[in-house]
């Protein structure tokens, strides 16, 4: 483990290395517990750089079984080498030399799961961020790309399948039952994209024939008997692939692509050149095992490490501080990706919900930092949904400002000045300048500001000179100590919206650039007179979410309610709707529970329900509008003394005030969508059983019955009507027979199914209340629980600490006690799951002086602790900072 060293990395201290790897040749000797890997570098010294120069390699946790320079062995004097670092520093006088280093690893060990590591006794590798050191010696940073050429060798039996990156140039039998493999890969990449799979697995095949006439193979292996569920995911592939080629011009360019799913895996996935790793979750489904946002998921994925052939590999990062460079633009790509496939309003709901849900908190708290980040001692803690995200949203701005033909222009040059390099956010937002003549040098600041500019706008329509004037102000809130603030451009999308026609059309519009339907604000406050307005219109502001902003309109609840049934942008009504709901959901948090009422009023159920009732409408539309806002959503828009018991109490009162007003509807609803014919994933067949089942949510809320969840659970033929039914059972019934049963039929059906099971163990887990707490500790003890299985640890402990806010944040502060054991046990092992389930604490300044005073003491005993990894370390010190 690589434990707390204080060493703080800068953005501002980034040079280029003394020297370069040209060609890396690896060979493997695969043994389960004493793993033998020989790497011969040709290493370059950069031009200007003084021949004494020591070369330095990064290593991590690693011992050095034998080293040869220019072939022959080095003098004892003549290099150091320690666990995370072996340095040269005889090193030869010429321009270029080879170094032969042999390191010896313990795969099965290895419980981190970065470098090489075994899962169900599959070798995999996981590199990124910097887990290739834990394989060899190596200059390990993304801007040093060489060529690999890869020897695989293992014991046939154990290992029948051998693959790495790029082509297979050879293979064949060893003696004693061995056998090998060679793989050569001819693009130049860093280190962080090296892959290497070995084991007995099972595989689907197919190809696909690229713009250009090659055909391509795609593999995709997964456990033997599971290769049925592999087929929606190759689905997934080949259209990701043509979409790539349609939409941006973006061909394939080795002979085969491969996708291993592995059950061990800290993340989704990983995009290593021709051979992706996946998260087994994110790869195997069917109707029996998967819900629809489980094929969603496997669908945006899939696309996303695909699209990584290009954006991450092709053009790498120069440095991790330009990690969103890649992760920005390949998850641009992704959400446009599953727009196209499915309905893009549905789409970006999703991922408003999404970025407001994870995003927002994140940048609002300890934790924030900027989409670019300038420094970090720990780059695993920098895989956030800032970087990912936020990342994205800056990306869709820059298409908003340059519209699509830019967008597509300043992207193409792109790809052409910088294929087979590492790049910098410099560099890209360059090519986007040069092939428009746009200038975005303000833009560039939302690269470099953290924190969420909030907008206020005011407005007021003077009928005598037909005038409608709009006052926009920016600012960051809170703006972040020592983070400069300066005002941003902020692309609004918006339409003026009449009583009977829809947009309004204006005459002459001044104080602020306004280019089609786009308001681009750039003063800390704009104030924008539209001229030949005739009646007073309703501002329809921010439209597709067009800038990650948050907006306090001074829109009365009657505009609202007025936009959400007229505004004529589908997203806008959305919008509105959820604006006027979380409002009065807040409002009545606010009052005491004596005094409490109902939470919506009139007007508001009648909009819901006449959504509800109407069928021009799609079904994924619907029940997206009769989703309520969550607890944690309510409990940002309160933003502090936060008491998540009122705000489940007040969800539940607004759910069983819904329930019971629309009871006719949801009750029609409910049967009327009984599925029809066999399963299909399809989007509209998804957005069918979403409908029905926000409809059977209602009718057990209104009439506090569950009866009709059992009956759901016992006649659902999926996995999503299943699921959902079974969170409605343990949620609002825990303690009846019905649930007992439902809970162990669940169980005694998928009980060696571990990522089902997962279902399982997360509905439990949020059940709200505080006894859910005894209930996960009860959980961990079950068998298919496991300590070092990430996705287990974040189905049952990151479900409970995320995802329940009345049993996590009970009162006596246990919640937090629990989280931080947890993390002080996990941490030995794996640190970076360790970490990343600390962030659950991210909001913890936001509570009630009560909790937050548990929070702190539960926090500072962690802290405590003599031996932190420096993920948690690092993650633990900002959020008590
Ligand atoms: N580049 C991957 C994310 C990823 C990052 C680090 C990992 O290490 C455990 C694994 C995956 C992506 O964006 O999909
Ligand atoms: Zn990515």
């Amino acid at each position: 483990m690589r434990t707390e060293t204080g060493t703080v990395i800068r953005l501002e201290d980034y040079r280029p290395s003394d020297y370069l790897i040209d060609t890396t040749d690896l060979a493997f000797t695969l043994e389960p517990e004493a793993t033998t890997v020989r790497a011969k570098l040709s290493v370059r010294r950069r031009a200007g750089v003084a021949p004494d120069t020591p070369l330095v390699l990064d290593g991590d946790e690693l011992t050095l079984a034998g080293l040869k320079v220019n072939g022959e062995t080095p003098a004892e004097n003549g290099y150091t080498a320690s666990p995370d670092r072996l340095v040269i520093g005889d090193v030869p006088a010429d321009e270029t030399f080879t170094v032969e280093i042999e390191t010896r690893l313990n795969p099965s060990a290895n419980k981190q799961l970065m470098g090489l590591y075994r899962s169900n006794g599959t070798y995999c590798t996981q590199c990124e961020a910097e887990g290739f050191r834990r394989i060899t010696y190596f200059l390990d940073r993304p801007d040093v790309l060489s060529v690999y050429t890869v020897r695989i060798e293992a014991r046939t039996e154990d290992a029948p399948l051998l693959l790495s990156n790029g082509n297979r140039t050879e293979s064949g039998r060893l003696e004693n039952g061995w056998h090998y493999a060679v793989w050569h890969d001819p693009f130049p990449k860093p280190s962080y994209l090296f892959a290497l799979v070995a084991g007995n697995l099972g595989v689907v095949r197919d190809t696909f024939t690229t713009m250009s006439g090659r055909e391509v193979a795609l593999e995709i292996y997964v456990e033997h008997g599971k290769e049925p569920r592999a087929a929606y995911a190759m689905d997934a592939l080949k259209r990701s692939m043509k979409w790539d080629e349609e939409t941006f011009g973006r061909e394939y360019d080795l002979d085969i692509f491969m996708i291993v799913a592995v059950s061990d895996f800290n993340m989704g996935a990983m995009e290593n050149k021709g051979l992706n790793i996946f998260n087994d979750k994110y790869v195997l489904a069917d109707e029996r095992t998967a819900t629809d946002a489980d094929y969603a998921n496997i669908e945006a994925i899939i696309a996303h490490e695909y699209f990584h052939n290009w954006t991450g590999n092709r053009i790498t990062c120069r440095d991790w501080f330009q990690l969103c460079l890649k992760e920005g633009l390949t998850v641009f790509r992704d959400h446009e990706f599953s727009a196209d496939m499915r309905s893009r309003t549905v789409k970006r709901i999703a991922e408003v919900k999404l970025l407001k849900a994870h995003q927002f908190p994140e940048d609002a708290g300890p934790l924030a930092h900027p989409v670019r980040p300038r420094r970090y001692s720990e780059i695993n803690n920098f895989y956030t949904a800032t970087v990912y995200e936020k990342g994205s949203e800056v990306v869709r701005m820059i298409r908003t400002i340059l519209g699509e033909d830019g967008f597509r222009k300043g992207l193409d040059l792109y790809f052409e000045r910088h294929d087979g390099e590492a790049a910098t956010i410099e560099q890209f937002i360059k090519a986007f300048e040069d092939a428009t003549g746009a200038d975005l040098a303000q833009f560039a600041l939302w690269y470099d500001q953290p924190g969420t500019p909030n907008l206020t706008v005011s407005s007021h329509h003077d009928a005598g000179p037909k005038r409608f004037t709009m006052t926009i102000e920016q600012r960051l809130t809170p703006p972040i100590e020592g983070a400069p603030h300066a005002p941003m451009h902020i692309p609004v999308k918006f339409g003026l919206v009449s009583a009977g026609s829809g947009d309004m059309e204006w005459t002459a519009v001044s104080g602020a650039e306004v280019t089609g339907d786009v308001i681009h604000l750039r003063e800390p406050k704009h104030t924008v007179v539209f001229e030949g307005i005739n009646e007073r219109p309703v501002a329809s502001l921010l439209r597709g979410f067009s800038a990650p902003v948050t907006l306090f309109p001074e829109a009365e609840d009657a505009d609202l309610a007025f936009l959400a049934r007229n505004d004529p942008d589908e997203y806008g009504r959305w919008q509105a709707l959820s604006t006027l709901v979380t409002r009065q959901m807040k409002q009545a948090a606010a009052r005491s529970a004596d005094e409490r009422g109902e939470v919506f009023d009139e007007e508001t159920c009648a909009i819901f329900m006449d959504i509800a009732a109407d069928d021009s409408y799609e079904h994924a539309y619907r029940a997206l509008c009769l989703t309520m806002p969550g607890e944690n959503d309510i409990a940002r828009e309160i933003g502090n003394d936060i008491d998540p018991d009122t705000i489940h109490a007040v969800h539940r009162a607004a759910s069983r005030q819904l329930g019971r007003f629309g009871e006719r509807i949801f009750a029609r609803l409910f049967h009327g969508l009984e599925p029809a014919g066999s399963y299909s994933p399809d989007a509209a067949s998804a957005g069918r059983r979403a409908l029905r089942n926000i409809a059977l949510s209602y009718l057990c809320h209104g009439s506090q019955d569950t009866a009709l969840a059992a009956k759901a659970f016992a006649q659902a033929d999926n996995m999503t009507d299943r699921a959902h039914a079974l969170t409605l059972l343990v949620h609002l019934s825990p303690r009846t027979d019905e649930t007992i049963d439902a809970l162990k039929a669940f169980q005694d059906e998928f009980r060696n199914e571990p990522i089902v099971m997962d279902k399982w163990f997360t509905i439990q887990a949020t059940a709200p209340g505080a006894e859910t707490l005894e209930t996960v500790k009860a959980l961990t003890g079950q068998t298919g629980f496991s300590w070092d299985n990430p996705n287990r640890v974040r189905a049952l402990i990151g479900a409970f600490s995320a995802g329940n806010p009345t049993g996590f944040n009970r009162p006596d502060g246990e919640g937090y006690q629990f989280l931080c054991q947890a993390i002080g046990r996990l941490d030995g092992a794996n640190p970076q799951v360790a970490a990343r389930l600390m962030t659950a604490m991210r909001s913890w300044k936001n509570l009630e002086p009560g909790r937050r005073e548990m929070a702190r003491k539960a926090m500072e005993g962690l802290s405590a602790r003599p031996r932190l990894s420096r993920d948690v370390r690092d993650i633990l010190d900002r959020t008590l900072a």
